[in-house]
């Protein structure tokens, strides 16, 4: 009765789920700067949607100039269920909408601008995408987030201080008119309004607003402060992934970090600001029919997800609506491919009733059988070299092998190999170097009696909270 309280008071205070999975050992210190609960569960999504839609999707432009008549758009059968509802079907936990792109067009009617739905003839000017957008999602059980560009080609402040006013006001509106959000997307982008001048961005002042508008959501930029760009737009993490990120002397836009700096992070990095992969489904942010027949295949988008979110990032996947206000069939077919292909990868972990060896942080041998997965805990390997031997009981035919660490309490590992064997024989040995929220690998099929995943390189305490075997669609191996 008194252990099972004690237990119960071990989960409590360390936050972990309470299951039958290994025992811990004294629980470690954190090592380096660690996620907010927020991030923390940002890190959970790992797949959602961008849409881009606006004047630019009727004009075929991808930076509108800001002069577009109101009257440019106007979707004849605009339906947020619709994208939502393929949205969930492609398994995305929600969706950022592009509520004003450069052009200053506001897709919701602002009382701070004369550039918004409102003065269109789109439902009489009495339609409000974001609303219709937000209330989609929240049918659909998707989270909802804004993407709410700083530069603006059409508002005749901007290039003023005014503008500024006038950005924290449209701020105001989009985060607390229309439910919770969970991200806030800022572009780096910085260039002339209406009357050729540049605007100083008050961005200190943009984050404290941010920050009491909407204390819930992760908020995005090339620096964060929450989630920061990965360095490029195809959609790619670097193999070595830190999710810290020194940030002192660096801005948005051009004064940001190197982009392999931001591909890669910084393995010492005194923020925790974890890396998002934005890519469309098309070659352009916004919809051109001429596209039609440029979609991404199912094969790339997977691919794709090896590289965000097998990478320990995630996969922000941009899907523009057409004319009509829908989602193109040739994007919402390559989606439930994409889909198929993950359900199909991942459904079968041939590393589900394994028993794993090692040598715990205080240097006594550990066997423990593991029942999928580890539960929300995690092996306390401690520091370099050390080995974790995983049996599955049989040979097993496999070509992904799955890592996670335990980031709760920070990323440590710098470098691993994983040594597959028959009997005593290592028949292939596949090199990596972070691991972070999750790490896939893949590698030509390979039978396996057992796998070593041997740590070589720490910053600390070596946190495993999962591993997983898969045999996914030969393929589909990453090349
Ligand atoms: C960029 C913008 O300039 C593009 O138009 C797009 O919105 C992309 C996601 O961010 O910086």
């Amino acid at each position: 009765m008194k252990k099972i309280f004690l237990i119960a008071l071990m989960c409590a205070l360390f936050g972990m789920s309470c299951n039958t999975a290994p025992k811990q050992e004294k629980a470690p210190e954190a090592i380096g700067p660690v996620p907010t609960v927020q991030q923390l569960a940002w890190h959970d999504l790992e797949f959602y949607w961008f849409i881009h839609f606006g004047p630019n999707t009727f004009t075929d432009k991808e930076w509108g100039h800001g002069d577009e008549p109101a009257d440019a758009f106007n979707p004849t059968g605009l339906d947020c269920n619709q994208w939502a509802g393929i949205a969930k079907q492609s398994g995305a936990k929600g969706i950022i909408l592009t509520a004003k792109h450069h052009d200053g067009f506001c897709l919701w009617p602002s009382k701070y601008s004369k550039h918004t739905v409102r003065e269109s003839k789109w439902e009489n000017g009495k339609g409000d995408v974001v609303k219709a957008l937000s209330e989609a999602c929240k049918a659909n059980g998707l989270l909802f987030g804004i993407y709410l560009s700083p530069w603006d080609r059409n508002h005749p402040q901007y290039g003023t201080p005014e503008y500024n006013d006038v950005y924290v006001n449209t701020m105001t509106e989009v985060t607390t008119q229309y439910g919770q959000l969970f991200e806030f997307w800022w572009d780096g982008a910085n260039g002339e309004g209406p009357n050729g001048k540049k605007q100083v961005y008050d961005f200190s002042r943009f984050e404290k607003e941010i920050k009491k508008l909407a204390p819930d959501a992760v908020v995005f930029s090339d620096i964060g402060p929450d989630i920061r760009w990965v360095g490029n737009e195809r959609g790619i993490a670097g193999e070595t992934n830190w999710n810290l990120l020194d940030t002192a002397g660096f801005t948005r836009g051009a004064g940001a970090p190197p982009q392999d700096t931001l591909n890669q992070g910084n393995v010492n990095g005194k923020n925790w600001i974890p890396a998002e992969c934005d890519v469309s489904i098309r070659p352009g942010w916004f919809y051109h029919a001429e596209e039609d027949d440029k979609v991404k295949t199912p094969e790339q988008l997977f691919d794709l997800y090896l590289k965000s979110v097998g990478r320990g990032s995630s996969f922000l996947l941009n899907v523009p609506p057409d004319r009509r206000g829908l989602i193109h069939a040739n994007d919402s077919a390559a989606l439930a491919g994409f889909k198929k292909y993950r359900d199909e990868s991942f459904a079968n972990n041939l590393f589900k009733n394994i028993s794993v060896r090692y040598t715990n942080a205080a240097g006594e041998p550990v066997t423990t059988n593991f029942d999928n997965g580890f539960n929300a805990t995690y092996i306390n390997t401690g520091g370099d070299k050390n080995i974790i031997t995983i049996d599955p009981g049989k040979e097993e035919t496999i070509n992904c092998i799955l890592l996670k660490e335990y980031i709760a309490l920070g990323q440590s590992i710098k470098q691993f190999k994983c040594l597959l064997k028959k009997g005593d024989e290592t028949v292939k040995t596949i090199d990596g170097t972070t691991i972070g929220h999750k790490r896939l690998l893949t590698f030509d099929a390979t039978a396996v009696t057992s796998v070593d995943i041997v740590i070589e390189g720490t910053k600390g305490n070596a946190l495993i909270s999962d591993i997983a075997a898969y045999r996914i669609p030969d393929q589909l191996v990453e090349k």
